[in-house]
């Protein structure tokens, strides 16, 4: 699949990193940040380097908490964190740049500094955002969300989990259709921990070949999430071998991308993975 002007292999699993621009990420909040709370570039292409060298094939840029709980951010503040991020990954490294957002002008705002993927956990839902997807010609990853990150965790309910998820990802397809973003350019993504409860997620993750029947290929985040913390019994600090091992389902059951925090340990697991399966 196109990415830019990266063509990716998506017939073996691909490692998506995630790096927060956010000082309250609930993972690694503010490890790129200086005591006074800026943003540093350099901490930044330093944190982008380590995870190429770990195996990481996308980076995947957030300025916006969407941690259960979250605030929205303000347009203007989301567009100073991930801008300068953006161009300056772009700018030094050979990756492709994915970038978590919803905003329309952060969408076109990121094309122009060199992003290659829009991964929205709104799935275009905002005003303007499936035009601006449409104008920059860039794939999109459409993420199924219960509500908005402030209330999704309270009390989600579905008719049937995999229905209510298949039926919301294929009317976002028709969305893009209509606004001319071709099927090709799409990914799709249940949205693990995004208004589901454990029983919810896990349905969802035993049903992953299902949605991959929709023909659009499919990218998850279980990395360190509350679900693999309610199965453990452990804080997000201990997460690491829970994640990797959910990673592994994951790419059994057809999944193209994983996006995670611990990318070392995931690429060595998917090394393992590639060499028994070929
Ligand atoms: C996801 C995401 C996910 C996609 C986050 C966290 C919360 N984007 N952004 N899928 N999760 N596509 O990392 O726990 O599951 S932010």
């Amino acid at each position: 699949m196109q990415f830019g002007r990266f063509l990716l292999d998506l017939n073996t699993p691909k490692i998506m990193g995630v790096l927060n621009t956010t000082p309250d990420s609930f993972s690694d909040g503010g490890s790129l940040h200086t005591r006074d709370g800026r943003l540093e570039i350099s901490r930044v292409l330093q944190r982008v380097e380590t995870m190429l060298e770990e195996g990481a094939d996308i980076i995947d840029v957030g300025g916006e908490s969407t941690r259960p709980g979250a605030t929205a951010v303000a347009e203007d503040e989301e567009l100073r964190r991930v801008v300068p991020v953006v161009a300056a990954i772009a700018h030094r490294f050979d990756v492709p740049v994915s970038v978590d957002t919803s905003t329309a002008q952060v969408i076109q705002a990121a094309a122009d500094a060199g992003a290659s993927l829009i991964n929205d956990v709104r799935a275009l839902r905002r005003p303007g955002a499936l035009e601006a997807v449409a104008n920059t010609g860039l794939p999109v990853c459409l993420m199924h969300m219960a509500g908005e990150p402030e209330g999704m965790q309270d009390n989600p309910e579905y008719r049937n989990i995999i229905d209510d998820v298949r039926a919301f990802l294929l009317e976002r397809i028709a969305a893009c259709d209509a606004a001319g973003i071709p099927s090709e350019r799409i990914l799709i993504d249940p949205g693990f921990g995004f208004g589901k409860t454990l029983a919810h997620n896990l349905e969802l993750f035993r049903n992953l070949p299902e949605l991959q029947k929709l023909g659009r290929p499919l990218l998850i985040g279980v990395s360190r999430k509350s679900m693999i913390g309610a199965i453990l019994d452990k804080p997000v600090s201990q997460r690491m071998v829970g994640s990797v091992a959910m990673a592994m389902l994951a790419a059994q059951r057809g999944v193209a991308i994983l996006r995670v925090h611990d990318v070392s340990a995931t690429a060595d697991a998917f090394r393992i993975r590639n060499m028994i399966e070929g």
